[in-house]
């Protein structure tokens, strides 16, 4: 009985800790994935860290999400060598590993418009804004220590 309460609050005490540490970042913030939306300003107050997640929303049918493997892709609005592309109106892309991803529009004539925006994934030891991954890391062992007196207290009753 015991055991299987402290398997379980382990458990619980995974899921908490990796809600805490992953962020979501809703491209464009509040305007979403619009032509009108400024991606380089937005893009310019986030900071993005592994296991993070992208999330694409606009109206499905209007835009669609293209992703590019390269810098000259990316500049030039090339979207013939697609990594990878979604259209439902609400993609989630987990940012899985360090480095930079290119996204585009795939309508027509959008990403010449603007409709781009390149992300740049810090790894977790190295991240360019010490301040945030700091206290979300203190955040995150903090609900670790709180756990831990409760599984404390539970196996002792
Ligand atoms: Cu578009």
């Amino acid at each position: 009985m015991g055991h299987k309460n402290t398997i379980l609050l382990a458990l619980f005490v995974a899921l908490i800790t990796n809600e805490a540490m992953a962020e979501e970042h809703v491209v464009g913030g509040s305007q979403g994935w619009d032509a009108s939306t400024d991606f380089k300003s937005w893009v310019s107050g986030q900071t993005f860290n592994v296991g993070d997640q992208l999330v694409f929303k606009y109206y499905s049918g209007l835009h669609s999400v293209v992703e590019l493997g390269s810098e000259g892709e990316y500049q030039n609005c090339d979207l013939g060598n697609a990594v990878n592309s979604m259209n439902s109106g609400n993609d989630v892309v987990k940012l899985n590993k360090p480095g930079t991803r290119y996204f585009a529009c795939g309508t027509l004539g959008h990403c010449g418009q603007g409709m781009k925006v390149k992300i740049t994934i810090a790894s977790s030891s190295s991240s360019s804004s010490p301040t945030s991954s700091s206290s979300s890391l203190y955040f995150s062992s903090l609900l670790l220590i709180v756990a831990f007196f409760i599984a404390c207290l539970l196996i002792q009753f």
